[in-house]
């Protein structure tokens, strides 16, 4: 039986992984970090009903020691790296915390991978946020990074830490430069699901307005369950390497709204009010991804269209609120 180490394995990406390396015939193993609110920690696996089924194990990211008891004693076929500080606009306001965790975190697995099972596979959850101020109008895998968040920055750090593994020690280390992807299991505090929950509060009666910040940013959302069996196919192939894994259609946070409205009936510009305290200091206007070496060298295709995507959402958060569930960050059941 395979064995994968899953750091970020109680968010979104790290909870559909696990499902899926699951039903692959894994063994699967979580890092989770010591907290003071614990109660809620696994309600993304719960929601998937997988929360018996996976073991979770205590240690944390920036603490290299922890890692490497870790990994010394499950000895991972496969790590993947999903953990990060990973809302842009928190990293403004916690900069060094955001570098520490999603920047020298990256580094510390790789140092427990390279120091104590060197022949396990690596993912590293690179992002299209690398690319920032898109260089190209379409980003693959050659365009320039243009970073405009402290949370980028410190992507593109563990994205070229990754790369400099795998050339000097030959690691086999892959990035997959993901491009958003969204789910019923995304944060209330992404603006997809702020908008799903937004949706469902004011088909219930239950609030009149969506408050958002910039509506004419647009992005290339896919569905998570589909990029995270993207992630494992990577660490697949005969040699590491590194991908782009998006849809190639962009659509703006405006035109999101109107799906998601528009699946309950509802007129989107009657609800939508703008706050400019949802605004960015530096913002990303546009991103869209060239996903061609993804589909040639991995036969990597998504599946659920963006349109299923936000029905899929929005019934989610319909049945959250009709069943008095808990919808914030980490308490989605
Ligand atoms: O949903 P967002 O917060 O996602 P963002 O910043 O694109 O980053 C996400 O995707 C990246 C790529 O996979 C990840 F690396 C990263 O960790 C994260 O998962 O914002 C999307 C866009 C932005 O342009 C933002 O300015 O929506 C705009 N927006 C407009 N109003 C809003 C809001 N974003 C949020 N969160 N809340 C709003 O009210």
């Amino acid at each position: 039986m395979k064995r994968a180490f899953i750091t970020g394995i109680t968010g979104q990406d790290g909870a559909y992984l696990a499902q899926f390396l699951l039903r692959q015939g894994y063994e699967v193993f979580g890092l989770v970090r010591r907290s003071s609110l614990p109660e809620n920690m696994d309600a993304r696996l719960k929601w998937l009903g997988i929360a018996s089924d996976v073991n979770l194990v205590d240690g944390n990211l920036i603490d290299l020691s922890s890692l490497q008891r870790l990994i010394r004693k499950i000895r991972p076929d496969e790590v993947y790296n999903l953990a990060a500080q990973s809302f842009v606009k928190t990293s403004w306001a916690q900069p060094l915390l955001t570098g520490q965790v999603t920047g020298l975190g990256a580094a510390n697995v790789l140092e427990a991978v390279r120091l104590d099972c060197p022949e396990a596979r690596f993912y590293q959850a690179s992002s299209s946020e690398m690319y920032g101020l898109a260089q190209e109008p379409r980003q693959s895998e050659k365009t320039p990074f243009y970073p405009r968040s402290p949370y980028a920055v410190a992507k593109v750090y563990a994205h070229w830490m990754t790369v400099n593994y795998r050339e000097s020690f030959r690691l086999f280390a892959c990035c997959g430069i993901l491009f958003n992807h969204e789910s019923p299991l995304r944060g209330i505090e992404f603006v997809t699901r702020k908008i799903t929950d937004g949706v469902a509060r004011i088909k219930l009666g239950l609030q009149d307005k969506l408050v958002l910040g910039n509506l004419h940013a647009k992005r290339d959302w896919g569905h998570a369950r589909d990029y995270v069996r993207a992630m494992w196919m990577m660490l697949q192939e005969v040699e590491a390497d590194d991908y782009v894994i998006a849809t190639g259609r962009a659509t703006s946070v405006l035109e999101f709204c109107r799906m998601a409205f528009a699946h309950v009936g509802l007129n989107a510009e009657e609800h939508i009010e703008v706050d400019a305290s949802f605004l960015r200091p530096a913002e990303v206007d546009f991103l869209q991804g060239d996903a061609t070496k993804a589909h040639e060298k991995l036969g990597w295709q998504p599946e659920i269209t963006l349109e299923e995507m936000v029905q899929e959402m929005v019934e989610a958060d319909l049945v959250r609120l009709r069943q008095g569930l808990k919808t914030g960050v980490t308490d989605l059941a």
